[in-house]
């Protein structure tokens, strides 16, 4: 085996990936949860400003409901409560069913808690309330982050808040329904500048249509996809669930990309370009990278997805 999934984690070494996105979201975990709910308030209406976040659909908002519900009966004390014990990811029942829920769930009950928050269902965060230094610092440095780099670092927050499933022991995934495949009529067809490889542009375009059935199938049964700041997702079934709770609607707007062959009929691809998530559509293009290794089928063996530290590193297709 010339290649390992580890190994093929470090093609295209000189990536810059916007590392201060996982490094702030460090520093804001050490703050209180008090700093840590009115630096994400602060955070969001600053950037309310400037972009606008897409309302969640129906059907993604229904498993969140009964909890909603359940919080909006509370006095504003018990409410603040909840949401510190989110933040500190206490062992309590309302963290225990967050943590089951898909990112788009998660991020659906954040949208309309705040939109209660804003409405006066929800305690706000108090008038006047004075951020730490430290958290003055770090919502400084989220200031300096272009807005996909901030949205990611939003996400992130909301993604590792709850009790973590994994210590509750078995449990049941929510996650909300699969959108049909796009019609064939519907669909596009990405150009991407310098390549032509038929695996690649049928990534991007099967993604795009939310066509997940066809795009398994690009993939080696050992296949590997490592989303932005994680650690690789390994095999066919769990890269599948992956696509099917966490891709849908997703906008790949690839621009360049380069190819060569390297050892024993595996073949590497950089591919630079903008995506779009469905939370904030054109108003917020994220700058990333995809790195793929190809196995001497032309199947994925690898593939990395990056959010890029700069629009510069766009034109950073170096070896
Ligand atoms: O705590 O090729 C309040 C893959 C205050 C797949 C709040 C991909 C209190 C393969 C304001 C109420 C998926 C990897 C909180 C490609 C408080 C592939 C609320 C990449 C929390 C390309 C805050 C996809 C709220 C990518 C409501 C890169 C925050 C997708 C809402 C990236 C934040 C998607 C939202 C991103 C953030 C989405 C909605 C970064 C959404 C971010």
């Amino acid at each position: 085996m010339p290649f390992t999934i580890d190994s093929a984690r470090s093609i295209f070494p000189n990536t810059l990936t916007a590392d201060t996105v996982p490094a702030t979201i460090a520093r804001f975990k050490q703050l209180s949860a008090e700093d840590q709910l009115a630096l994400i308030w602060f955070a969001y209406l600053e950037m309310g400003k400037t972009i606008t976040i897409a309302a969640p659909g129906a059907a993604n908002m229904q498993f969140a409901e009964g909890t909603l519900n359940q919080i909006k009966q509370m006095s504003f004390q018990e409410q603040s409560q909840v949401m510190c014990d989110l933040t500190n990811r206490a062992d309590t029942p309302i963290c225990r069913t967050y943590g089951t829920w898909s990112v788009n769930i998660k991020l659906g009950f954040w949208y309309r808690l705040g939109e209660w928050m804003e409405q006066g269902f929800v305690a706000p965060i108090p008038e006047g309330y004075q951020l730490s230094a430290n958290a003055n610092a770090v919502l400084q440095v989220i200031r300096g982050l272009d807005a996909g780099q901030q949205i990611t670092v939003l996400r992130n927050n909301v993604v590792d808040m709850g009790y973590d499933p994994g210590l509750a022991g078995t449990y049941q995934p929510v996650t909300e329904p699969v959108v049909p495949a796009k019609e064939i009529s519907q669909r596009t067809k990405v150009n991407i500048e310098g390549l032509d490889n038929p695996t690649v542009l049928n990534y991007m375009n099967n993604m795009n249509a939310n066509d997940f059935d066809a795009l398994i199938e690009l993939f080696a049964p050992d296949g590997a996809l490592q989303p932005p700041f994680q650690k690789p997702i390994v095999g066919k079934d769990a890269v599948f669930r992956f696509f099917r709770e966490e891709c849908q609607n997703l906008k790949l707007i690839p621009e360049r990309g380069v190819i060569e062959p390297v050892e024993d009929g595996f073949t590497q691809i950089k591919v630079t370009g903008k995506v779009q998530t469905p939370w904030f559509g054109a108003a917020v293009g994220m700058n990333m990278a995809w790195r793929f290794l190809l196995n001497p089928d032309d199947k994925v063996f690898f593939v990395a997805i990056d959010l890029l530290a700069s629009p510069k590193e766009l034109m950073n297709l170096a070896r």
